[in-house]
């Protein structure tokens, strides 16, 4: 089977220097390698890491221009933080992932932190609706602790990593040059396409945009109630068979027991193994045609040897989402 690889080393999207470093770790850990070898997977895409980072969007802004500053002069735009780089890089993802999708691959990104997915479900969408293979639009299973649906009215930090989706959907939008003004009617997806799986730290204005366009939820709380075979059984229910499946999974969503090494951890999350269930559940159907790891920094650790767990965890999460079978 044929994969398009997009190795993202970008951390704009929120505050905390390292996850840039996500791609760099998980590949060194023999993640690639393993999945050519052992899943039979044919590479394609660049197979380095690309340094996001030092991506210096365009400013058209004149009063930026005069600027003799070194770093990209890229003040807050409706609370948004680094809203030009971040628009400037996902537009670049979104590029890089439809090529691999258009051709009819599955699209691998490995992140950086999560504003990178404005990029990735983007470029799958309206490569979808291109592929004649693909009659339906495509369905979208974010797995985290945090709903990222803030718009950046309802944001807190002005961190553009917990935005992404509201963009995607089109429940937030961006008519200023540069700053999201790329993301046309063919890159989103349908709040309808939407499946939230392991949610316990929404914001209180993500609650009432869950609620006021009835969106599917399964927090923590239900997956303790019904256990996680029967959710993801609901889960792909929902979204149906014949739609095309992108899984963008925030490794915040395991509990730090399993993953430390991440920004924003929140306790009470899934075990290791109700992960890999979660990416095995989503690759059985053969819909996948998108799968993102995001969030692992392996400059955050809580405890000695958190790092190699947290890298441990995204290899096998990624083998999972990719048709990794236990026997
Ligand atoms: C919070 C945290 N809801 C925010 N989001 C995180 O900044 O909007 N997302 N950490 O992964
Ligand atoms: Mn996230
Ligand atoms: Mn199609
Ligand atoms: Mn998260």
């Amino acid at each position: 089977t044929e994969l398009g690889v997009t190795l993202v080393g970008f951390s704009g999207g929120q505050s905390r220097p390292g996850t840039d470093a996500g791609p760099e770790v998980l590949t060194q850990a023999g993640l690639l390698t393993q999945l050519e070898s052992d899943l039979g997977y044919t590479l394609h895409g660049d197979t380095h890491v690309r340094n996001f980072n030092a991506y210096q969007p365009t400013v058209t802004d004149r009063d930026n221009a005069l600027s003799n500053s070194s770093t990209i002069d890229d003040p807050d735009v409706r609370g948004m933080k680094n809203p030009r780089s971040v628009s400037a890089v996902t537009e670049q993802i979104s590029e890089l992932v439809y090529a691999q999708a258009r051709a009819g691959r599955l699209a691998l990104t490995l992140g950086g932190d999560h504003s990178i997915a404005i990029g990735t479900v983007s470029g799958i969408a309206r490569a979808i609706r291109e592929r004649a293979d693909t009659p339906n639009d495509l369905a979208l299973i974010w797995v985290d602790a945090h709903a990222d649906i803030n718009t950046p009215e309802t944001s807190d930090s002005g961190n553009i990593h917990g935005m992404p989706v509201s963009f995607l959907t089109g429940l937030a939008t961006s008519s200023t040059s540069g700053i999201f003004d790329w993301l046309q009617p063919h890159h989103k997806i349908s709040t309808t396409k939407l499946v939230y799986i392991a949610l316990r730290d929404v914001d209180a204005g993500e609650k009432r945009i869950l609620r006021e366009n009835n969106i599917r939820a399964y927090s923590m709380h239900d997956i303790d109630r019904h256990g996680i075979g029967a959710v993801m059984d609901a889960a792909l229910a929902y979204i149906g068979t014949n739609t095309p499946i992108h899984l963008s999974f925030d490794v915040d969503a395991l509990d730090p027991m399993w993953a430390p090494s991440t920004g924003t951890p929140v306790r009470g999350g899934l075990t290791l193994r109700e992960g890999d269930f979660i990416c095995e559940a989503v690759a059985e159907t053969g819909q996948c045609v998108g799968f993102d790891l995001v969030e692992v920094n392996p400059s955050l650790s809580q405890s000695e040897g958190g790092v190699g767990d947290t890298v441990r965890a995204g290899v096998s999460l990624v083998r999972c989402g990719l048709g990794d079978t236990l026997l």
